[in-house]
């Protein structure tokens, strides 16, 4: 069986053959690579020496054996995902620019100090443009995936399922199966919900950004990022997320290029390392900071889903909630100092000692 079952749409992603700043419109040429935030959260757990599958749809075309083939090469299982002769997979492209919303931002550019051990250095903001980012993906063959479709016997087969927002965002019959994956029934894996929180899908998409704060209280694993959550629903501030979102028992709010926040609700044994007794009392209703590691960024795709692997990996080896989101830390440096969605991530035992050094290292 997985560790982890990841449920999403990915897409034939390119993104400009030479990096550098400029719109969309003028880029010439691209490379091609793979997208999707879910099975780059499935490849990065995998290469981090996890059983990871990933469940999805794909057109009966050329992108979908790209596709497949590649997620496949990383080691992921992939016999769960189906292919649609009717419909195509889907494509997207993207420039390289620097931010993007629910995407950490580039060091400097938090809106303000942040209190106590929060205070992360602060340089000078960085000016980059937003990254521009085209879809071709509305009648893919994913967005026609369903509780009809994907069945719960499949996507509830590991220990962990991971969902994005994303998913809500496809179709009605996606936001249906999200909603039914959620659904706190007998056999229901702990289920982990990125918000992922994509502006150009919700413009078309079958309600509003509202539905993403209502299936993440179904959850018991949350990420958001700060500037998502003021975005889609206007809630400002970590404490403010928190409170519109109470139920999960492991809430992490991401700070950008500062941290991350998790909020662990008290009696809640996963959420503890492995025969950590004292320490359990000691997260009891934790509220636990980490800052982020200093990162030249390349290109800030992909780091939300590096940092929800790592997140991901500590929590299924049992290691305790500061170390998860290390880890997550670790793994999302990789990212941001890769041009494309993906990056190797650190081998696992250089990731330890690198999560275990003392507060010279991580503040
Ligand atoms: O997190 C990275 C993803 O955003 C990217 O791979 C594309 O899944 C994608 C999406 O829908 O934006």
């Amino acid at each position: 069986a997985a560790d982890v079952v990841c449920l999403g749409e990915s897409m034939v992603a390119f993104r400009p053959a030479r990096p550098g700043p400029g719109p969309l419109a003028d880029v010439p040429s691209f490379d091609r690579g793979i997208g999707g935030a879910e099975s780059n959260v499935a490849c990065a757990l995998a290469a981090a020496g996890h059983r990871a599958k990933w469940v999805g749809r794909v057109g009966a075309d050329a992108f979908g054996d790209h596709l497949v083939a590649a997620i496949a090469a990383y080691g992921v299982d992939v016999s769960a995902v189906q292919r649609d002769p009717g419909r195509p997979t889907g494509v997207y492209f993207r420039t390289a620019g620097e931010r993007g919303v629910g995407l950490p931002a580039p060091r400097g550019s938090l809106p303000g100090p942040l209190p106590g051990p929060l205070s992360a250095p602060q340089p000078a903001p960085l000016s980059g443009p937003l990254s521009e980012v085209l879809y071709y993906r509305s009648g893919s063959a994913a967005s026609a995936m369903s509780p009809d479709l994907v069945r719960r016997a499949s996507a509830w087969s590991g220990r962990i399922l991971h969902l994005t927002g994303i998913t809500a965002a496809l179709s009605a019959g996606c936001l249906a199966l999200v909603h039914d994956l959620t659904e706190r029934a007998p056999g229901r894996p702990l289920v982990s919900f990125d918000v992922n929180y994509r502006v150009a899908l919700w413009r078309d998409a079958p309600g509003d950004p509202a539905l993403l704060a209502a299936l993440a209280r179904r959850c018991d694993l949350v990420f958001v990022g700060e500037d998502e959550a003021e975005a889609a629903w206007g809630v400002r501030g970590a404490a403010a997320i928190r409170a519109a979102l109470p139920e999960p028992r492991v809430l992490v709010v991401k700070h950008g290029a500062a941290g991350a926040t998790a909020y662990v609700r008290a009696a809640d044994p996963s959420c503890h390392g492995a025969g950590a007794g004292a320490a359990y009392a000691a997260y009891a209703d934790a509220v636990v900071f980490v800052p982020a590691l200093s990162v030249d960024v390349v290109a800030p795709v992909g780091a939300g889903d590096a940092f929800a692997a790592g997140f991901l990996s500590g929590t299924l080896r049992g290691l305790s909630v500061e170390r998860r989101l290390r880890h997550g830390h670790l793994m999302a440096a990789a990212a941001l100092a890769s041009p494309g969605d993906l990056a190797a991530p650190p081998p696992r035992d250089l990731a330890d000692r690198l999560a275990a050094l003392g507060p010279e290292a991580w503040g």
